[in-house]
């Protein structure tokens, strides 16, 4: 997929093939980081930040009206987005009344992306996200994805990215909806720019709670699901785009060539659910 789209706007997918492993979380579970490795305090202290959404904090998060040019099936409306009964945020793919003309494509599909851009930031330490993702064999065509840059925009993490199922990359993101991806990209607009990106196999659906943790200082990064680490880099060509604080962002973006356009499996609504994100700042 295209590298090169503006890097403002971008939330960029690239062919998995420089890098990219696909193994089981379980099987890996010996390279649980050892108590050294503990640049952050542990999830049980209480957090510096958090919101378990049991409202919408608007001086924290926007809901964004937007089009990614790799999303051709949909945009992002903020109506796609609210609050559950239960405290979750939810993002909505639904089927609009009729087919419009969006951002100069024409579109079937809305969803919803919320972000902190502007209004909220961290810095070096642990973020932790419970959330769902897709539903698995009626999500084909729905990206969704938990994802930060830094304040430079110079650096994006990917930290759980999902391809919605049946899909055309089924070596990725298989039918029984265990695939994730990861993926750190250094130096945005630059087509030769470094990243660094893994394909994961959960061993329980991404369409059940799960908690993904970025744990970041100015020299490492460090990504978990459910407690067992996933990536880990201290490359410095990678470190030196975050020398910011990140943004914090929940998107889904509808349609795109390589994963999959929306279909018959696609369903309406879909929906995507974050339960809460906790924010432990790193020791001075
Ligand atoms: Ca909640």
């Amino acid at each position: 997929m295209s590298k090169n789209h503006s890097y403002t706007y971008s939330k960029r997918r690239t062919a998995p093939a420089v890098v990219s492993i696909a193994l089981s979380l379980g099987a890996i579970a010996t390279t649980a980081p050892t108590p050294s490795d503990a640049a952050t305090p542990a999830a049980s202290s209480t957090p510096t930040w958090a919101d378990d959404f049991n409202s919408f904090d608007s001086t924290k998060w926007e809901k964004r009206l937007f089009r990614d040019k790799n999303s051709l099936d949909g945009a992002d409306f903020p109506e796609q987005v609210s609050i559950t009964g239960d405290g979750h945020l939810r993002l909505r793919v639904g089927k609009l009344p009729e087919p419009q003309i969006f951002w100069s494509q024409p579109i079937t599909h809305a969803g919803g992306y919320v972000w902190s851009r502007g209004k909220h930031t961290v810095g070096p330490g642990r973020i932790d996200v419970r959330a769902k993702l897709l539903p698995t064999g009626s999500s084909t065509g729905i990206w969704t994805a938990i994802w930060f840059r830094d304040t430079t925009l110079n650096g994006e993490i990917d930290l759980a990215e999902m391809i919605g199922t049946p899909n055309k990359q089924p070596k990725y993101y298989p039918s029984d909806g265990t695939g994730i991806q990861q993926t750190v990209y250094a130096n945005m607009g630059v087509k030769s720019d470094p990243y660094h990106q893994r394909n994961f196999t959960l061993k329980s659906p991404a369409a059940e709670w799960h908690v993904y943790t970025l744990d970041w200082s100015r020299s490492q990064i460090i990504m978990r699901i459910d407690g067992v680490e996933t990536y880990r880099t201290k490359d410095p060509d990678i470190m030196k785009a975050f020398s910011g604080s990140l943004d914090i962002r929940f998107s889904q973006f509808i349609g795109e060539n390589w994963g999959s356009r929306v279909g018959a499996t696609t369903g309406n609504p879909t929906d995507t659910f974050i339960d809460y994100v906790r924010y432990w700042k790193a020791p001075a």
